[in-house]
C-alpha cells in the first residue's frame, strides 16, 4: 500500500532528517523493540524548527477541539468556553514543545493557555515537589509529548496528573509510531498504544503531527528498497493491524 505524505509534512519529515532528529539505521527502543528508524525530537532545536513544530501541534489541537483558527494574531477574543486550561509538556523533550505551543496558542489563535511541565527529580528545597507550572488541581489539561511507541510514558504522565486532581482531557503527540501497546514484556499487546490511552481519555482525543505511515510514504518515494522494506517488516510485527 502507498501513504504519499502532504506536501507539508514531507517538508517537516525532510526537515527533521536535515536536523538529524530522523533517523533510518538500527535502534533498540525503550520497549526493547529493534527499529529501523529512530526521532530524536530534540535535535529539532532551531528557533526555525521550533516554531514549524509548534504551529503543526498548535494546528492538532485546534483541529482537535473543533476551535476555527482566528485570521489575525491576537485580533479575535478567546472563545467563551476554553476547550482546555493547560498544555502539559513531560520532562524533558516535552518541555519546550509545550511552551512554544501555547505561544502560538496564544499570539495566533487568542487562546490563553497556560503550561505546566515536571521534573524527573523531584526538588526538595524551595518550592519543592515534581510539578512546576500552575496548580493542577481541578484543570482540564492536554498532554504535549514527542513520540509515542507502546504509550507506556503517556500512561505515567496520565497516572501523575490525576493524582493531581487534573482532567486529562487529550494527548498529542509529534510522532505517532502506530505500534502495538504495552502487551507481554513491551512485545506487543493485543490492541494499538493511541486506542490503550484513549480508553483513558477519550476517543478521537489521542492525537499526532506525523504517524509512521507518513514516514513509509516518504520512504516510498525518497528512500531506498531495502529502507522500505525493512520499516514494512518492522510495521508487519508491531504496528496496529486496524
Ligand atoms: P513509549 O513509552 O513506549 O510510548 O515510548 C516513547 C518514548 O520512547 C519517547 O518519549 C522517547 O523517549 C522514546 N523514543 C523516541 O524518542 N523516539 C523513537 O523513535 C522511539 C522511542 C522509543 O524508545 O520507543
Amino acid at each position: 500500500m502507498s501513504f504519499a505524505p502532504s506536501e507539508s509534512t514531507s517538508t517537516l519529515i525532510e526537515a527533521a532528517l536535515d536536523a538529524g532528529a530522523l533517523k533510518f539505521g538500527t535502534f533498540t527502543l525503550k520497549s526493547g523493540r529493534q527499529s529501523p528508524y529512530f526521532f530524536n525530537a530534540s535535535f529539532l532545536s532551531s528557533g526555525a524548527l521550533l516554531n514549524a513544530v509548534a504551529n503543526a501541534y498548535a494546528s492538532v489541537i485546534m483541529e482537535m477541539f473543533n476551535i476555527p483558527p482566528s485570521s489575525l494574531s491576537g485580533a479575535a477574543d478567546p472563545p467563551a468556553n476554553l476547550p482546555f486550561d493547560v498544555l502539559f509538556g513531560p520532562a524533558y523533550k516535552g518541555i519546550p514543545f509545550a511552551a512554544c505551543t501555547a505561544l502560538v496558542l496564544s499570539t495566533c489563535h487568542s487562546l490563553p493557555i497556560s503550561v505546566a511541565y515536571d521534573r524527573k527529580e523531584a526538588k526538595t528545597h524551595g518550592e519543592g515537589g515534581s510539578l512546576v507550572g500552575p496548580p493542577l488541581k481541578g484543570k482540564r489539561v492536554v498532554i504535549l509529548d514527542d513520540v509515542m511507541t507502546a504509550g507506556t510514558a503517556v500512561r505515567g504522565v496520565l497516572r501523575v496528573l490525576r493524582e493531581e486532581g487534573a482532567e486529562v482531557v487529550g494527548v498529542v503527540q509529534l510522532l505517532d509510531r502506530e505500534e502495538l501497546g504495552g502487551g507481554v514484556e513491551l512485545q506487543g499487546g493485543e490492541v494499538s498504544a493511541v486506542k490503550d490511552v484513549e480508553k483513558e481519555v477519550g476517543i478521537g482525543k489521542v492525537k499526532c503531527v506525523l504517524r509512521a505511515r507518513d514516514l513509509l510514504g516518504w520512504l516510498q518515494e525518497n528512500g531506498t528498497a531495502e529502507e522500505v522494506r525493512r520499516m514494512k517488516e518492522y510495521r508487519e510485527m508491531y504496528g496496529v493491524k486496524d
